[in-house]
This record gives C-alpha cells, structure tokens and sequence, in this order.
C-alpha cells in the first residue's frame, strides 16, 4: 500500500456537463474534509464540515478554499474506504462542474492539502499492485479508453471482466501441476526405475500448448478489431483518389478538381468497416514530375502505401489502362493491393477493361462519384484481412505483448514435450516448464520486471 496520496483530474480536457477529481491513498478522506462543506438537507444555508463520511455514499455540498472560506463551485463527493474501491486504498472522487479553471482550482487546492499529483496511470499501477486487477486487466482499461470500435469495445470489456487472466491463470495451473510433478521425479528418482514415465507427451500437449495456441490464433483473427488496419489510396492523378476518400466518408473531406495534382499532401481520416477501425490515407496522384512540391507529395504516396496493411489502387475504366498503372501493381507488394477500376459511369465495356489488365490481385469495379460498387469494396477489404467473421470474434483476444509471450510460453512447453518423448533427463523437461510459467507468468504480471511494467503504465493518460 502505498504512502504517499495522489490526484488527478479524471475527466478529459475541455468543457462538459460533469468533471471529475480522484484522489487515492491514505490522506484522502482528510483531505476531502479540509475542502468539503455538507449541505443540509433541511436548511439549506447550513454547511456542516468534520462529520463521518460513510463509504460508498454521495455528498452534496461546497468545494472551499479553507483559508479565505470562498466557495469555489458546487460538488458531489464520494469516499470510498480501502480495500473497497478500484485502487484498493482509500478513494475519493469529487463531481463538479466541468470547466478547466474549476477542475485546476480544485486539483491546486487537493494539492497544497498534501498530496501529489499521479504520474499517468498510476491510479491504474496501484490497483495493480495492491491486487484489485492483473495486468491483463490493467491493459484492458487502456483497451477501453482507446476503443474505437463497438468490436474492440467488447473486447476490452471481456478483458477487463478477466476472461483472458482465468484463461492463462488454468494454463500457468496446469503446467505448474506438470511441473510439480517432475520435480518429484527428480527428488525420488533413485526410488523410480522408469523416471518420468509418468508423463504423457501428448497429454501436456494437448493440455498445455493447445490451449495456448489458440489464444495465438484468436491474436491472428481478431486484434484488427481492437488495434485497426491503415489503408492507402494511390494511383495515377485524376484517377478519382480524392473522389473515393470523400465517398467513404461521406463529406468533403479531400479536394477535388479536374486538374491533375490537386492533392500534394497525405490526406488521412478514421471510419469503421464492418466493425474495424479503419485510417484511411488519400495521396497524392504518381507519376514522373519535375514539380518538387508534387516530388514531395509522391514520396510521402509511396511511404504511405508501403506502411499501410491494404492498398487500394485506383485506375480510370475512361482512360487505356496505362503502363504505369501496371507497373504499380509490380512496385507494391501485391498481398496488400486491391485494384479498382473507377469511373465505370464513364464507360459501358469497364468489363473489358478488367480483362485487358490480366492480373491475379482482386478487381473492384466502381464509380466513386455515383457511390457505386462501395459496398464490394467495404467487402472486399474486410475479405483481405482474412479476419474472424463479425458474428465468429472470439471475445479473448491477446494483445501484441501477450502474444509474443504465449509464442515463448508455446516453444517452452513444445520443447519440454519433446525432451519428454526422447527421454532427456527430467531436469532437462523441468526448465523448459519453469520457463514456460515465467512467460505465463508475465502475461498476468507475476513474474513482469518493473521496467516492462513501468513502460506499460507510461502509456496510460493521467488521472486513469
Ligand atoms: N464520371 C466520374 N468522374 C469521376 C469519378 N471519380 C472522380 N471523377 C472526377 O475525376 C476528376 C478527378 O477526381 P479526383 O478525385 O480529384 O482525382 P484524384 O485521383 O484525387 O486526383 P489528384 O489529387 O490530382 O491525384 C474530378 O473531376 C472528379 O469529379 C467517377 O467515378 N465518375
Ligand atoms: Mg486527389
């Protein structure tokens, strides 16, 4: 338990109906008292200061700076008493409302009280520590702040329900129960004849790595639901590019003329398909120019394209396709490139067009600016990233770091199968099982260094 009493203002920047102040640790409630004057609920004009704050129960009242006795704005304040609260120390949580200048007020007053202002994510670290969530919960709150989504919200809130951490928590059992019982092997070898061949191989496989391998699997189909695509748009110029970005979203979001190179810049916005956070990046039209502003722009189009996770190349059905739309198709790599054939409106053999191309990559044919073929696109897409179906996600869904772990955690109990299967010694089958519980381990942050978990913590906001 710490000893220290931290604050933060919990509530985003900006004005709002509701601001919230948290403060946790064991100088809250003292604090709460210093500052808060009761209404009475009978005569209103009576404040009443030093009364016993019950747990779990709303008080409404005046926030008031103690020396000058000014009030500084109305508050709703909560004490909620360690261990029952989200950080398992004494919390308390004042409402008020939610301008800038009396959320500052408030958090400068808390803080000449006593206490210190919480680095980010420490409310979030402290649960941790004292043992109210485990790290798979602790990135799971994260999950729920940055979810963008309905998909990653579910996600999220499974996470942070504990679906993941009981996942992992009967694997790290099961292997410990292996483990304990080699290491009795060990002890009592000279008593056993047959050393370890107690143990079944495939029976730790399929009870240890199988389930671990799953997880990874369920990583593969579905993290784009929670950590979304980035998504290119590049082609010659006039093609229709800007003319697409606008459809998708629906507003004006890019420029659109006639005149070839309207767009210099990466044009980018945010939008959800078919459940996936989607970036979407309108580039500038490639060619060869001796325009350096549009050298720029094209340089930038390709880097776009090469970090992107689908390419979208747009060509015109109203124009020969061209080398250079060919030679695209052979610059990017072609597992990332959907090819569209835009402007069919223009053209009544665009079919034609498709087969004079004569390429394996997906075709979609469209006209961006009658809204036609969008939706075989938004397919299209979604078929690429060859995800679990909207109604098949799984709801446990690992992140990047706890997949790399179950990836370790799989080769070390993999190994230990295969010591097992050819008679190693039993010592031999014992590391690869003690390694195994420290990558589980980490997953639920028992066995995390404190660099990795502050590195975790870091990317919280302040006041979560
Ligand atoms: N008929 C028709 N015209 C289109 C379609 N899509 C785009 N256009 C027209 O094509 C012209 C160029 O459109 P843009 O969207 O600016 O093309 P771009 O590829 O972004 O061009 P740059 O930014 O210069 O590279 C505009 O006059 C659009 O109205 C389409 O589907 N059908
Ligand atoms: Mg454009």
């Amino acid at each position: 338990m710490s000893q220290n009493t931290i604050v933060a203002i919990a509530t985003p920047p900006g004005s709002g109906g509701i601001g919230i102040i948290k403060i946790s640790g064991p100088a809250a409630v003292n604090i709460l008292s210093k500052i808060f004057r009761k209404k009475d609920k009978k005569k209103a004009s009576e404040l009443s200061f030093n009364f016993f704050y019950e747990s779990h129960q709303f008080y409404y009242g005046h926030i008031i700076e103690p020396v000058s006795a000014c009030i500084i704005d109305e508050a709703l304040v909560i004490a909620m008493n360690a261990p029952f609260s989200h950080t398992g120390e004494d919390v308390v949580e004042i409402q008020t409302h939610a301008g800038q200048f009396v959320l500052m007020s408030i958090l400068k007053l808390v803080m000449s009280c006593g206490a210190e202002l919480a680095e980010p994510g420490e409310f979030t670290k402290r649960a941790f520590i004292n043992g109210k969530i485990d790290l798979t919960q602790a990135e799971a709150v994260m999950d729920i702040i940055n979810a963008k989504s309905e998909k990653s919200l579910k996600i999220a809130s499974s996470q942070i329900k504990g679906d993941l951490k009981n996942k992992i928590n009967n694997i790290y059992n099961i292997v410990q129960e292996y483990l304990i019982q080699i290491e009795a092997d060990i002890d009592f070898s000279d008593d056993t004849d047959n050393d370890l061949l107690s143990i079944d191989p495939d029976k730790l496989f399929l009870d240890a790595v199988k389930p671990v391998n799953t997880l990874i699997k369920h990583y593969e189909s579905s993290h784009i639901y929670r950590d979304g695509i980035r998504l290119s748009i590049v082609g010659r110029p006039n093609v229709g590019k800007s003319t697409l970005m606008n459809c998708l979203f629906q507003k004006e979001r890019s420029i659109v003329t006639a005149i070839p190179g309207t767009t210099r810049d990466v044009i980018s916005d945010n939008m959800v398909i078919c459940g996936i956070p989607v970036t979407i990046n309108d580039t500038a039209g490639i060619h060869v120019t001796a325009d350096p502003v549009e050298k720029i722009g094209i340089k930038k189009a390709k880097e776009s394209a090469e970090d992107s996770d689908i390419i979208l190349l747009l060509t015109d059905a109203s124009v020969t396709i061209l080398p250079e739309d060919i030679k695209f198709i052979n610059e990017f790599d072609s597992l990332k490139l959907i090819l569209i054939v835009n402007k069919i409106d223009l053209v009544n053999n665009y079919e034609n067009k498709i087969k004079e191309i004569s390429t394996d990559i997906p075709c979609i044919p469209i006209s961006a600016k009658l809204n036609i073929g969008i939706a075989d696109l938004k397919k299209e897409i979604v078929r690429q990233l060859n995800c679990a179906s909207d109604n098949n996600i799984s709801v446990i869904v690992p992140n990047i770091r706890q997949k790399k772990l179950l990836e370790k955690a799989a080769a070390s109990i993999t190994s230990a199968c295969r010591a097992l299967t050819d008679k190693y010694p039993s010592e031999l089958v014992s590391i690869d099982l003690h390694e195994a519980c420290n990558f589980l381990g980490e997953i639920l942050g028992i066995t995390t260094k404190v660099d990795i978990l502050d590195g975790i913590f870091k990317n919280f906001c302040i006041g979560k």
